[in-house]
């Protein structure tokens, strides 16, 4: 699944847009029946019960709307968890207040991410003290580093260029200064940086 970036922003949309017709909806209800029975036009209340398709209706609307949300939302997140297995693997290292990466030949680079371009890339996440967030705004991906434990994120490095890292879990004083760079750049380049000491 490349285009995690469209369906996740699909997703986003689609609740947004849900949630802004709902506003409308409810917020214009409220403001017709406070006017409509106002106490001067109505002062005695009427004692209304019970309507089988009202009811039916506000049961089996919203379970339609919220159970759709939750399918869109769960194919993507089927996406963010299918690795593609011709994925390149770099693990990641979080600590106070840094990210080390480490290449299939054990290089080590900090603070800088490269990755050719055109290729799925597997992060295999974890932390050497806190727990610290791996996060990829511009390839909508987020996941906890966690001391002693192994999590994974994965991304599609399709268009070249630098992007942010940042860690989006409280870490402790320096945490606003955990930044990294990740850069995407042609396969030949990364072939050449990977095997530069
Ligand atoms: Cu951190």
């Amino acid at each position: 699944m490349e285009n995690i970036v469209k369906y996740a922003d699909n997703v986003l949309i689609y609740i947004i847009v849900f949630c802004l017709i709902l506003l409308v909806l409810i917020t214009a209800a409220m403001i017709y029946f406070a006017v409509r029975y106002r106490k001067s036009r109505t002062p005695e209340a009427s004692d209304i019960r019970g309507n089988l398709k009202l009811e039916l209706a506000w049961m089996i609307l919203p379970t339609i709307i919220a159970l759709s949300m939750f399918y869109f939302g769960w194919e993507s997140f089927l996406g963010l968890r299918a690795v593609p297995p011709d994925a390149i693997n770099i693990d990641v290292n979080a600590m106070q207040f840094s990210w080390v990466f480490i290449y299939p030949n054990q290089k080590e680079s900090e603070g800088l991410m490269v990755v050719p371009q055109g290729k799925p890339v597997k992060v295999n996440l974890t932390s050497l003290d806190v727990i610290h967030s791996f996060y990829l705004p511009a390839f909508r991906i987020k996941m906890d580093a966690v001391p002693n434990m192994k999590t994974y994120t994965w991304f599609y490095a399709d268009k070249p260029g630098d992007y942010h890292i940042l860690c989006a879990e409280f870490c402790g004083v320096g945490h606003a200064d955990m930044t990294a760079t990740l850069r995407i750049v042609p396969e030949s380049e990364y072939q050449k940086w990977l095997n530069k000491k």
